[in-house]
């Protein structure tokens, strides 16, 4: 273990994959080596999350960065300074304490975030280690290159159109290697473009690179996805190229009821509305299928799809160690998805994926719909091993920043294994 002593730390405001302000965070060390990251930053986020630090007024709409990068160059940076580090985690204690608040309110979670991870950056280097690396030697965990889940069709708060479920994903499982996952993935969404063409359909984007055509129902989006698989020669299957979603259902949820299709579902409803979608579909992955708010119905959508499928926890959980501990403490999930955005420091990122492991859940590590070309999350995905990344469509310089960070991971360590956990798909047991 080497201490990373910080001698410098700059911040600069950049753009986000959106066209909004972020920031990008500098530490120099001893040596006068640099250690980068950026922020990214989310559209539909849970009630939960750790807060970004935005000034407000008449600016850049409100979203500029400026109090974020005083805060980074300013009390974090003199902190960071006073002395050396020795761990990550003492370092991610120290801002977190620094701040004083529970959700990062005060120095802001992006200012927090960008600082975090640029320190990861420098404790990988120092230790002599890959960022991957570094990750899975801190966790203790095996390395492993994920299953990509492309998001190859965009709605709900990421497209302009009527589509309520906001992600439509194309999961590789059956490939043998990520490059050839990549390759799938890149195929099957070239072959999309193609029918919607055919259909008179628009093959405009949504926020995350998927297309985001004039449909409004989940089956039509998922018969348009189906036949992208298929026309780009493979099968679609869970053994293959299986579906994941992620409806964000809190979008298109209010006064107890889904709003969509048309009409409105009770809870009750929704579950067999989603039993239905995986009766027709290859569907492995089911991302916030029911609202925060209604979290008293998670555990009875468990009880009767969790066995069929992953069902995961995004806005419910918002990455935060404790909400995690409560829903494998009452079988509301039986997976978390992970963004360190939405906690605020590396170490409570991999707590939280620690937390999950232990109780049984599976993890997916995510990006946020507005992206920097930032691939921290890509190294996180290996190092943790947890087997699931979901980084948008793969199409578009921030999205492929990742893809093409785990090629060259791929590239450079070919004796890691790729797919997904081995335990994966055999649920829990809280049904
Ligand atoms: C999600 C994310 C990322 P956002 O809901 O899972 O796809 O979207 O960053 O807008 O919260
Ligand atoms: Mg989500």
């Amino acid at each position: 273990m080497t201490d990373l002593h910080i001698t410098a730390v700059r911040a600069l405001q950049i753009l986000d994959s959106r066209g909004y302000p972020t920031l990008a965070v500098q530490l120099e060390n001893e040596a006068g080596a640099v250690f980068e990251a950026s922020a990214p930053s989310g559209a539909s986020t849970g009630a939960h999350e750790a807060v970004e630090l935005r000034d407000g007024g008449t600016a850049w709409s409100g979203r500029g960065v400026t109090g974020a990068i005083a805060a980074a160059t300013g009390e974090i940076g003199t902190l960071l300074r006073s002395r050396p580090w020795e761990t990550q985690r003492a370092l991610d204690e120290a801002l977190c304490a620094l701040d004083g608040t529970k959700n990062k309110s005060r120095l802001g979670a992006n200012a927090l975030v960008a600082v975090s991870m640029a320190a990861a950056r420098g404790f990988a280097a120092g230790g002599g280690h890959s960022l991957h690396t570094w990750i899975s030697h801190t966790m203790g965990r095996a390395e492993r290159l994920p299953v990509p889940h492309f998001n190859v069709l965009n709605g709900g708060q990421h497209a302009a159109n009527a589509l309520a479920f906001q992600e439509f994903m194309i999961a590789p499982v059956g490939a043998a290697t990520y490059p050839q996952a990549l390759e799938w993935g890149a195929g099957i969404y070239h072959a999309l473009a193609g029918i919607l063409r055919r259909k008179g359909l628009a093959t405009g984007l949504g926020d995350e690179g998927g297309y985001a055509p004039e449909i409004s129902s989940p089956e039509e989006a998922l018969d348009l996805i189906m036949a992208a698989i298929e026309a780009a020669g493979y099968r679609a299957g869970t053994g293959e190229v299986a579906i994941a979603l992620d409806p964000a259902a809190n979008s298109f949820y209010s006064e107890g009821g889904y709003h969509f299709n048309g009409r409105t579902y009770t809870p009750d409803h929704m579950v067999d509305y989603y039993g239905t979608l995986l009766d027709d579909y290859p569907i492995r992955s089911l991302e916030d299928p029911l609202a925060e708010d209604d979290a008293a119905s998670w555990p009875h959508l468990v009880s009767v799809l969790g066995r069929r499928t992953q069902i995961v926890g995004d806005d419910l959980f918002v990455t935060q160690s404790a909400r995690v501990a409560e829903g494998i403490r009452s079988g509301s999930a039986t997976a978390v998805l992970i963004k360190p955005n939405q906690v605020g420091t590396v170490t409570e990122t991999l707590d939280t994926l620690t937390t999950a492991a232990k109780g049984g859940f599976t993890a997916m590590v995510s990006h946020r719909s507005g992206e920097t070309t930032d691939s921290f999350v890509a190294d996180l995905t290996v190092g943790s091993g947890c087997g699931q990344l979901k980084s948008g469509a793969p199409a578009r310089g921030e999205r492929v920043a990742k893809y093409n960070r785990l090629l060259e991971i791929a590239d450079a360590n070919p004796t890691l294994p790729y797919g997904l956990e081995p335990t994966l798909g055999q649920g829990t047991t809280h049904a």
